[in-house]
Protein backbone atom coordinates (compact mmCIF):
# COMPACT_ATOMS: atom_id res chain seq x y z
CA UNK A 1 0.00 0.00 0.00
CA UNK A 2 1.35 3.30 -1.16
CA UNK A 3 1.87 5.92 1.53
CA UNK A 4 1.63 9.58 1.72
CA UNK A 5 4.90 11.41 0.91
CA UNK A 6 6.45 13.27 3.65
CA UNK A 7 7.53 17.28 3.56
CA UNK A 8 10.73 18.06 3.44
CA UNK A 9 11.34 21.08 5.69
CA UNK A 10 14.27 23.21 5.58
CA UNK A 11 15.22 25.75 8.10
CA UNK A 12 17.39 28.58 7.00
CA UNK A 13 19.27 31.87 8.84
CA UNK A 14 22.30 33.09 10.20
CA UNK A 15 24.89 31.21 12.94
CA UNK A 16 23.11 31.07 16.47
CA UNK A 17 19.60 31.74 14.95
CA UNK A 18 18.01 29.38 16.50
CA UNK A 19 17.62 27.00 13.94
CA UNK A 20 18.09 23.55 15.91
CA UNK A 21 15.97 24.06 18.69
CA UNK A 22 12.79 25.12 16.52
CA UNK A 23 14.01 22.13 14.61
CA UNK A 24 13.63 20.28 17.30
CA UNK A 25 10.85 21.84 18.15
CA UNK A 26 8.99 21.61 15.16
CA UNK A 27 9.93 17.26 14.74
CA UNK A 28 8.55 17.05 18.58
CA UNK A 29 5.12 18.73 17.49
CA UNK A 30 4.56 17.02 14.77
CA UNK A 31 5.64 13.74 16.48
CA UNK A 32 2.75 14.83 18.79
CA UNK A 33 0.26 15.31 15.92
CA UNK A 34 0.97 11.82 15.37
CA UNK A 35 2.97 12.30 12.19
CA UNK A 36 6.24 10.32 11.84
CA UNK A 37 9.09 12.87 11.58
CA UNK A 38 12.74 13.30 11.73
CA UNK A 39 15.43 15.97 11.77
CA UNK A 40 18.47 16.08 10.09
CA UNK A 41 21.41 18.49 9.77
CA UNK A 42 23.98 20.15 7.40
CA UNK A 43 26.35 19.67 7.47
CA UNK A 44 26.58 16.26 8.46
CA UNK A 45 29.28 15.74 10.37
CA UNK A 46 29.10 12.02 10.77
CA UNK A 47 30.17 11.18 7.43
CA UNK A 48 33.78 10.76 6.10
CA UNK A 49 33.34 14.26 3.94
CA UNK A 50 31.48 15.81 7.10
CA UNK A 51 34.76 14.78 8.93
CA UNK A 52 36.89 16.98 6.45
CA UNK A 53 34.07 19.77 6.42
CA UNK A 54 33.87 19.40 10.87
CA UNK A 55 37.72 19.60 11.11
CA UNK A 56 37.39 22.92 8.38
CA UNK A 57 34.70 24.46 10.32
CA UNK A 58 36.71 24.04 13.79
CA UNK A 59 39.92 25.86 11.96
CA UNK A 60 41.69 22.51 12.88
CA UNK A 61 42.42 22.49 9.18
CA UNK A 62 42.38 24.43 5.88
CA UNK A 63 40.66 23.82 2.74
CA UNK A 64 41.44 26.11 -0.53
CA UNK A 65 37.45 27.76 -0.73
CA UNK A 66 36.18 26.31 -3.87
CA UNK A 67 36.46 22.94 -2.75
CA UNK A 68 35.21 23.48 0.82
CA UNK A 69 32.00 24.34 -0.93
CA UNK A 70 31.98 21.13 -3.21
CA UNK A 71 32.36 19.16 -0.18
CA UNK A 72 29.41 20.77 1.54
CA UNK A 73 27.55 19.85 -1.62
CA UNK A 74 28.91 16.51 -1.89
CA UNK A 75 27.71 16.22 2.20
CA UNK A 76 24.25 17.08 0.89
CA UNK A 77 24.21 14.51 -2.25
CA UNK A 78 25.60 11.74 -0.31
CA UNK A 79 22.38 11.74 2.20
CA UNK A 80 20.26 12.52 -1.12
CA UNK A 81 18.81 8.39 -1.20
CA UNK A 82 18.22 8.02 2.61
CA UNK A 83 16.35 11.78 2.36
CA UNK A 84 14.41 9.96 -0.29
CA UNK A 85 14.02 6.84 1.09
CA UNK A 86 12.37 8.44 4.08
CA UNK A 87 9.95 11.17 2.28
CA UNK A 88 8.76 8.11 0.35
CA UNK A 89 8.51 6.21 3.25
CA UNK A 90 5.77 9.54 4.41
CA UNK A 91 8.22 10.69 7.01
CA UNK A 92 8.50 14.70 7.50
CA UNK A 93 12.38 15.61 7.34
CA UNK A 94 12.99 18.54 9.58
CA UNK A 95 16.80 20.14 7.78
CA UNK A 96 18.77 21.77 10.06
CA UNK A 97 20.35 24.20 6.95
CA UNK A 98 20.15 23.33 3.11
CA UNK A 99 21.93 24.52 -0.08
CA UNK A 100 20.49 27.85 1.16
CA UNK A 101 23.18 28.04 3.38
CA UNK A 102 25.64 26.61 1.04
CA UNK A 103 24.95 29.50 -1.13
CA UNK A 104 24.66 31.97 0.74
CA UNK A 105 27.80 31.21 3.17
CA UNK A 106 29.92 30.79 -0.16
CA UNK A 107 28.76 33.38 -2.14
CA UNK A 108 29.65 35.67 0.88
CA UNK A 109 33.20 35.15 0.37
CA UNK A 110 35.53 37.60 -2.25
CA UNK A 111 35.40 36.60 -6.14
CA UNK A 112 31.89 33.53 -5.38
CA UNK A 113 28.95 34.60 -7.96
CA UNK A 114 25.78 33.09 -6.66
CA UNK A 115 25.15 31.04 -10.02
CA UNK A 116 27.98 29.20 -9.85
CA UNK A 117 27.62 28.55 -5.87
CA UNK A 118 24.21 27.23 -6.78
CA UNK A 119 25.37 24.88 -9.76
CA UNK A 120 26.30 21.82 -7.43
CA UNK A 121 23.40 21.97 -5.60
CA UNK A 122 20.58 21.70 -8.63
CA UNK A 123 19.08 18.48 -8.86
CA UNK A 124 18.48 17.82 -4.69
CA UNK A 125 15.29 17.16 -3.70
CA UNK A 126 13.23 20.74 -3.25
CA UNK A 127 11.72 21.53 -0.20
CA UNK A 128 8.43 21.83 0.60
CA UNK A 129 8.93 24.74 2.84
CA UNK A 130 11.77 26.98 3.41
CA UNK A 131 11.61 29.03 6.86
CA UNK A 132 14.09 31.44 6.96
CA UNK A 133 14.75 32.40 11.30
CA UNK A 134 15.73 36.36 10.96
CA UNK A 135 18.31 37.75 13.70
CA UNK A 136 20.05 40.82 13.47
CA UNK A 137 23.79 39.27 13.61
CA UNK A 138 24.61 41.37 16.59
CA UNK A 139 22.42 40.27 18.55
CA UNK A 140 23.71 36.58 17.60
CA UNK A 141 27.44 37.59 18.20
CA UNK A 142 26.08 38.01 21.84
CA UNK A 143 25.01 33.95 22.06
CA UNK A 144 26.92 32.19 23.48
CA UNK A 145 30.42 29.93 21.63
CA UNK A 146 30.24 32.95 19.17
CA UNK A 147 33.31 33.02 17.60
CA UNK A 148 34.27 29.73 18.03
CA UNK A 149 33.73 28.27 14.66
CA UNK A 150 34.96 29.53 11.10
CA UNK A 151 32.74 32.29 9.66
CA UNK A 152 31.09 33.53 13.00
CA UNK A 153 32.45 37.21 12.18
CA UNK A 154 29.36 39.93 12.71
CA UNK A 155 30.97 41.10 9.44
CA UNK A 156 30.72 37.92 7.45
CA UNK A 157 27.49 37.12 8.80
CA UNK A 158 25.92 40.41 7.44
CA UNK A 159 27.06 39.84 4.23
CA UNK A 160 25.59 36.27 4.31
CA UNK A 161 22.82 37.95 5.43
CA UNK A 162 22.41 39.90 2.51
CA UNK A 163 23.23 36.57 0.42
CA UNK A 164 20.12 35.29 2.06
CA UNK A 165 17.71 38.46 1.26
CA UNK A 166 18.47 37.67 -2.35
CA UNK A 167 17.93 33.83 -2.49
CA UNK A 168 14.42 35.06 -1.04
CA UNK A 169 13.33 36.79 -3.80
CA UNK A 170 13.01 33.84 -5.71
CA UNK A 171 9.23 33.36 -5.53
CA UNK A 172 9.75 29.34 -6.67
CA UNK A 173 10.96 28.37 -3.40
CA UNK A 174 8.63 28.39 -0.82
CA UNK A 175 10.09 31.08 2.00
CA UNK A 176 8.60 31.75 4.84
CA UNK A 177 10.18 34.49 6.91
CA UNK A 178 10.19 34.97 10.71
CA UNK A 179 11.33 37.45 12.73
CA UNK A 180 13.11 36.92 16.11
CA UNK A 181 9.69 38.07 18.07
CA UNK A 182 7.93 35.59 16.07
CA UNK A 183 9.77 32.56 15.73
CA UNK A 184 10.02 32.37 19.94
CA UNK A 185 8.03 28.90 20.19
CA UNK A 186 6.19 29.86 17.63
CA UNK A 187 7.94 28.87 14.20
CA UNK A 188 6.79 25.40 14.34
CA UNK A 189 3.66 26.21 15.23
CA UNK A 190 2.41 26.87 11.40
CA UNK A 191 5.16 25.07 9.73
CA UNK A 192 3.26 22.32 9.07
CA UNK A 193 0.19 23.48 7.50
CA UNK A 194 2.59 25.54 5.03
CA UNK A 195 4.34 22.82 4.11
CA UNK A 196 1.30 20.88 2.96
CA UNK A 197 3.03 18.13 5.00
CA UNK A 198 0.55 15.01 5.43
CA UNK A 199 -1.89 16.53 2.77
CA UNK A 200 -0.64 14.52 -0.22
CA UNK A 201 0.49 18.19 -1.55
CA UNK A 202 3.96 18.45 -1.29
CA UNK A 203 6.10 17.21 -4.14
CA UNK A 204 9.00 14.99 -4.05
CA UNK A 205 12.31 16.29 -5.49
CA UNK A 206 12.07 18.22 -8.51
CA UNK A 207 14.77 17.46 -10.85
CA UNK A 208 16.12 21.08 -10.34
CA UNK A 209 16.52 22.83 -7.24
CA UNK A 210 15.19 26.76 -7.61
CA UNK A 211 17.60 28.74 -5.77
CA UNK A 212 17.52 32.11 -7.79
N1 LIG B 1 27.85 26.14 6.01
C1 LIG B 1 26.86 25.25 6.11
C2 LIG B 1 28.45 26.42 4.80
O1 LIG B 1 29.37 27.24 4.70
N2 LIG B 1 28.01 25.77 3.67
C3 LIG B 1 27.00 24.86 3.73
O2 LIG B 1 26.62 24.26 2.69
C4 LIG B 1 26.40 24.59 5.00
C5 LIG B 1 25.30 23.59 5.10
O3 LIG B 1 28.89 25.79 8.09
F1 LIG B 1 28.82 28.47 9.57
C6 LIG B 1 28.37 26.79 7.23
C7 LIG B 1 27.36 27.53 8.01
C8 LIG B 1 27.91 27.44 9.42
C9 LIG B 1 28.63 26.13 9.46
O4 LIG B 1 27.49 25.34 11.36
C10 LIG B 1 27.84 25.01 10.09
P1 LIG B 1 26.40 24.53 12.22
O5 LIG B 1 26.57 25.12 13.61
O6 LIG B 1 26.81 23.08 12.18
O7 LIG B 1 25.06 24.79 11.62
Amino acid sequence: MSCRRGALIVLEGVDRAGKTTQCQKLVHALQQSGRAAEMMRFPDRTTKIGQLISSYLEKKSNLEDHTVHLLFSANRWEMVPLMKQKLEQGINLVVDRYAFSGVAFTSAKPGFSLEWCMNPDIGLPKPDLVMFLQLNPNMAANRGEYGIERYETSAFQRTVHQRFEELMQDSSVNWKRYLQQQWRGQAHRCAFCRAGAGSGRSRLGTDRLHLG
